[in-house]
């Protein structure tokens, strides 16, 4: 890849590439233990090292690229596109949530995917699966709050009907919309405007409790499980603590154990959003899959998104 002198372009390529990374590197380590993760590596450096050979993603990348591609395509969600998008992109093998499996099955031979939704989980999903997949929405609509939010809830619904599932994802766009516009980063102001945005108590609560956080070693408190309310909020927290170094926002919640591409996923394109794909580690970007969605596609369509942004941007402000 050569790199982009463009920032917001670097920005853009920055937040998928970043979610792949952490994700494939993440999915190595799903449902181990924090104990044994940190037996086998001491340090942010010998986790990053670790990988010799391409690292694959898992379902968060392939869903949040049904996501990107959705809104690259019609320039909002729009609720059968996205579940034609997500069929298309479906290889069971990545490992999805069974929830989202039993949905993304019923879509796939057209019964009745919402009512499937509502009955697997009665009140709906509140997995992490919208979360993990919406960064794409956080950078189309970066500079527009109320969209941000309604497109981040409709690009739930499929599959997450959930309360907390759904706010799960609202924030973490948010968060993506707020990383690639900030520099030099002001984690009060970050947390701030995060905590404003919550809806619900127990994710105030919890990302009150992250602006509190003043080491990584206390990132656990905050959870590390595959519910969007114990991981949206602990992504958050790893990188408003070490925005400068995507190695360490992406390996301190690895080293939490548990759900760990989801949590990875998530900071890395948090990260990556702020970072840009020049701040990544440029080993690991190397090391991405090259299969036809691995990296040079992940690129074009962050390049995709920005020439839609950009399109939606020059319609609403035609004068400047
Ligand atoms: C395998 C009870 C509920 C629930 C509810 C729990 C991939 C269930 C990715 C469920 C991510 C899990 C993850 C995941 C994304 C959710 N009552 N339990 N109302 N709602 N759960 O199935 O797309 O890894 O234990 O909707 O959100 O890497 O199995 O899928 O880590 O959360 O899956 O929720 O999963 P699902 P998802
Ligand atoms: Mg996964
Ligand atoms: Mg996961």
């Amino acid at each position: 890849m050569s790199p982009s002198s463009d920032p917001l372009q670097d920005r853009f390529r920055g937040c998928l590439l970043g979610l792949a990374i952490g994700d494939a590197l993440g999915g190595k380590f799903e449902a181990q233990s924090a104990d044994g993760i940190r037996a086998r590596f001491p340090s942010v450096e010998a986790l990053i090292a670790y990988p010799q050979d391409e690292i694959w993603y898992t379902d968060d990348t392939q869903m949040a690229i049904g996501v990107a591609e959705t809104l690259v395509e019609h320039g909002a969600i729009i609720e059968d596109q996205l579940c034609k998008a997500f069929v298309a992109n479906y290889v069971p093998s990545r490992g999805y949530g069974r929830g989202a499996r039993a949905v993304l099955e019923a879509m796939e031979e057209g019964r009745d995917y919402r009512q499937v939704a509502e009955q697997y989980f009665p009140g709906g999903s509140y997995g992490n699966g919208a979360a993990m997949r919406v960064a794409p929405v956080g950078l189309l609509f970066r500079d527009d709050r109320a969209a941000l939010q309604e497109q981040a809830r409709l690009s739930a619904l499929p599959t997450h009907l959930h309360p907390l599932g759904i706010e799960g994802a609202q924030l973490l766009a948010l968060g993506v919309a707020l990383c690639s516009q900030s520099k030099p980063f002001d984690r009060a102001a970050f947390l701030r405007e995060l905590v404003a945005a919550c809806t619900s108590d127990a994710y105030r609560t919890r990302l009150e409790l992250a602006s509190r956080l003043e080491k990584v070693d206390d990132l656990g408190q905050l959870g590390n499980r595959i519910e969007a309310l114990d991981s949206v909020p602990t992504a958050i927290a790893s990188f408003a603590l070490t925005p400068e170094s995507f190695a360490s926002t992406i390996a301190n919640v690895i080293f939490l154990g548990g759900d760990t591409d989801t949590l990875a996923a998530m900071a890395g394109a948090l990260s990556g959003a702020y970072l840009g794909a020049s701040g990544l580690a440029q080993r690991l970007v190397n090391l991405i899959e090259t299969s036809p969605k691995g990296r040079t596609y992940l690129i074009e369509l962050a390049d995709r998104l920005l020439t839609v942004y950009r399109e939606r941007h020059a319609i609403k402000q035609p004068h400047q």
